[in-house]
């Protein structure tokens, strides 16, 4: 065989795993080698299966089998990315591989203490995605909680519907939390969902009943070039979120007790979650782009004041020429910062047409402030907040749409962008095989 012949071998469907292969005891056999990678050399399969695994030596041989025989018939690889150092789960992974002639299939990488920076089950995933040469990746616990049964339903919603993301729900009819341990986790798991589905509630994020699924399967492609940097243990936000899915569905499945081991949850991993939120949130560009544009608003207005309390003190107090130097200057001010900050990312906004832009929000402003003191009785300090608010929104809405989109497309020429994806709406009742 050539190697070019071997390169283009087939992904190998896996075939039946024997019901319950039983580990052999840890000091039966030679210690392989910690790590061992499928061969590289077959065409990729259609799914890689991504399993972090700590500390799951008793559970983890009937788990793989299980999992072998849900994928029966389907080109696939199992990434193992594990980061025990008290039970041999790596071992007994390496074992079996050996004896049941996984070399095509199975890759186990284990990390011992110091091997990375940061040993989580988070980073192990983002590993494990790397690893992965499939067209979809799925990734689900290895510690027999998320069923493996459930991958091909996972897989046969993505083909049907197109989605680039399927996320496995505890919270769909026919789902279930019930192996959650306790009311309190539960309660956790049902308002950590509702913060994230709060929180990008501007992405099809806010369509999903489990958001925060540790069960989920995506195209690989979605996630090609994106820096995932996961903050604690929920990588299905990260990929959503940073891989800008546009098109999630789900499918329930029941989320099972453990059946061994314990759980590595703690309440820090909980809180963790509410900063990964965070932190994906001020990533999100449009997010991003308000704050900026909300504070070099402020700060023009600080050198619009700032103009007109010099020129007062220089003597120059009448209101007409000062006050229209004053707010030039201001224009000028966040027309600059708003280049360098807020539309960076668009580059050619013209400075004329932001000028009429601001003029236009100004008068707006004006007008609104005029309406709600005279006709409407407000008190000044209230009419003069409403008519900012409403003239700011003036000027970001056209801005964003004129002086830093169209316009500013136009005049930079066009850019280089990837094929849309299709934008119909995200299918998410209930999908089934
Ligand atoms: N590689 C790796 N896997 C981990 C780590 N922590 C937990 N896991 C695995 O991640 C999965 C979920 O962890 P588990 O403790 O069951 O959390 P729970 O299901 O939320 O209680 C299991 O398969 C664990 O073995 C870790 O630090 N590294
Ligand atoms: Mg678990």
């Amino acid at each position: 065989m050539t190697p070019s012949t071997l390169l283009e071998r087939p992904a190998p469907a896996v075939r039946a795993a024997p019901a319950d292969p039983v580990p052999p005891a840890a000091d039966a056999l030679p210690t392989p080698p910690r790590t061992a990678a499928a061969a590289r050399t077959s065409a990729p399969p259609l799914v890689s299966v991504v399993l972090p695994t700590r500390h799951e030596a008793d559970t983890i041989g009937g788990f793989l089998a299980r999992t072998l025989r849900a994928l029966e018939g389907i080109p696939a690889e199992v990434v193992v990315v594990d980061d025990s150092d008290r039970d041999d789960t790596p071992g007994v992974l390496l074992r079996l591989r050996e004896e049941l002639g996984l070399e095509d299939v199975l890759v186990v990488r284990h990390r011992p203490a110091g091997s990375v920076p940061e040993r989580t089950l988070g980073t192990a995933v983002v590993e494990g995605i790397r690893a992965a040469r499939g067209e979809y990746v799925c990734v689900l616990d290895g510690d027999g909680q998320h069923p493996p049964e459930a991958i091909p339903a996972l897989l046969a919603a993505a083909r049907r519907t197109g989605a680039d993301y399927v996320g496995a729900s505890r919270y769909l009819p026919g789902g279930s939390a019930a192996g959650l341990d306790g009311p309190l986790r539960k309660a956790v798991s049902r308002g950590l969902g509702l913060v994230a589905r709060a929180a990008f509630a501007g992405t099809p994020v806010r369509r999903l009943t489990d958001p925060l699924s540790g069960f989920f399967l995506f195209r690989r492609d979605l996630v090609a070039g994106v820096d995932l940097r996961p903050v604690g243990w929920k990588i299905s936000l990260e990929v959503l979120v940073r891989g800008g899915a546009r098109r999630p569905a789900e499918v329930p499945y029941a989320f099972a007790p453990r059946a061994g081991g314990d759980s590595k949850a703690t309440v820090a991993q909980g809180l963790l979650v509410l900063r990964h939120v965070l932190t994906l949130l001020l990533g999100l560009a449009g997010v991003r782009r308000g704050l900026c544009f909300g504070a070099v608003g402020a700060s023009g207005v600080a050198v619009n004041t700032g103009t007109l309390l010099a020129l007062a003190a220089l003597g120059f107090d009448g209101l007409s020429w000062p006050l229209w130097l004053a707010s030039e200057l201001a224009i000028l001010w966040n027309y600059h910062l708003h280049r360098r900050f807020t539309w960076r990312d668009r580059p050619g906004g013209s400075w004329w047409a932001y000028h009429l832009v601001a003029g236009l929000a100004a008068l707006v402003a004006i007008a609104v402030t005029t309406g709600l003191a005279q006709p409407a009785h407000a008190p000044l300090w209230l009419a003069s907040l409403g008519g900012i608010a409403i003239g700011a929104a003036v000027n970001f809405v056209l801005s964003d749409a004129v002086v830093f989109g169209r316009l500013a497309r136009r005049r930079a020429g066009p850019t280089p962008q990837p094929a849309p994806a299709a934008a119909s709406e995200p299918e998410l009742a209930g999908l089934t095989a």
